[in-house]
């Protein structure tokens, strides 16, 4: 039995992902329907081996959908997706809309999957840099316990979007060719540059970014005071989100603890030689749904203190295939529900 599949949001970077995921794991998809932007109407998308015209986001078009894949803007996801869960469709939205609102689960299926239970149609996928942070976590925070977590994130420029990703080449190439180019998506120019600077400045000097890490963090480990501080810096790189990440353990562990915990994570791989070149990087993790772990090592200068290096294709795991696995999660679980 298959299902009746939205993607709205279906032209952008992340529903192009989201079609080719459910393509690649062999969802059950009896019906697809490809929605976005009236801008984007119109235009074909791939799925499947054909082509398939996008209509127009609407509550309409949602009708007697099974699944419906937000992969849109918020306000697309603000006007429409309580609207499709209410009749009941089950929504799994990528945008912030709805992460932090307690009656919606924000889930990351082999972190905090239990959370699935009892949802009321609505789901929330977490901020990519939240996602692959809290799978490196996980294994350390169940064997060893957390007390503290630092990251300092390096992010790919589709983070921001596809205008993002032309602009990173149009730079590079204006440099090469030695022409002046005004920046046109970042305030400064981002080739051969790194911004500390992801989406927009808030409270006490933070960006917003950076406020989803703290915030979702906290909420999908389920330890709302977790001391959790960052600095989202955006770098030149296409696609692969990287973190150095400080924790600090509750319990006394050892280098080769940590290295085991993760290494037995699921959804996790360490790449990891302390004395040799062996570490993962965002242009070989590209294209991969698993999380990347490596540059494991103590903090001498601190007790029971860690190093990660933490590495996600932030266009799949950071979102589209977390969104997928979240819908595999309630297939195998018997019913998506809401119907
Ligand atoms: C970024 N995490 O990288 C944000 C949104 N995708 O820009």
């Amino acid at each position: 039995m298959g299902y009746r599949v939205a993607v709205v949001g279906a032209t952008g970077l992340v529903g192009q992902q989201v079609l080719r995921v459910l393509e690649e794991r062999r969802f059950p998809v009896d019906e697809l329907r490809p929605l976005a932007t009236s801008r984007s109407a119109g235009r074909q998308v791939e799925f499947a081996g054909s082509s398939w015209e996008v209509g127009e986001a609407t509550a309409e078009a949602l009708e007697g959908a099974d699944f419906a894949f937000f992969a849109a803007s918020s306000d697309i996801s603000r006007q429409l997706a309580p609207v499709a869960a209410r009749a009941g469709t089950v929504v799994i939205d990528k945008s912030n809309t709805f992460r932090m609102d307690p009656e919606v689960p924000l889930v990351v299926p082999e972190v905090n999957g239990h959370a699935l239970a009892g949802h009321r149609n609505l789901i929330a996928s977490p901020n990519c840099s939240t996602i692959q942070l809290v799978v490196a976590l996980k294994p350390i925070l169940d064997r060893f316990g957390l007390e503290r977590v630092v990251v300092s994130t390096y992010q790919a420029v589709s983070g921001t979007g596809a205008a993002a990703l032309d602009e990173l080449e149009a730079e590079v190439r204006a440099h090469l060719e030695g022409r002046d180019h005004a920046p046109e998506v970042y305030p400064r120019p981002i080739a051969f540059n790194v911004l500390p600077h992801c989406d927009r400045f808030e409270a006490e000097g933070y960006t917003l970014e950076e406020w989803k890490l703290v915030r979702e963090t906290r909420k999908i480990l389920g330890i709302d005071d977790l001391p959790v501080t960052a600095t989202a810096v955006r770098v030149p790189v296409r696609v692969g989100h990287s973190e150095a990440v400080w924790l600090q353990t509750r319990d006394e562990a050892t280098v080769d603890d940590l290295r085991r915990a993760l290494a037995a994570a699921p959804g996790l791989v360490v790449r990891d030689d302390p004395g040799g070149a062996e570490y993962p990087t965002p242009l070989e993790v590209a294209g991969r749904d698993e999380v990347f772990v490596g540059r494991i090592r103590r903090d001498p200068t601190a007790p029971r203190a860690f190093w990660l290096w933490v590495v996600a294709d932030n266009l799949r795991k950071g979102a589209a295939t977390n969104a997928v696995q979240i819908a595999e999660a309630l297939v195998a679980a018997g019913k998506p529900a809401g119907r």
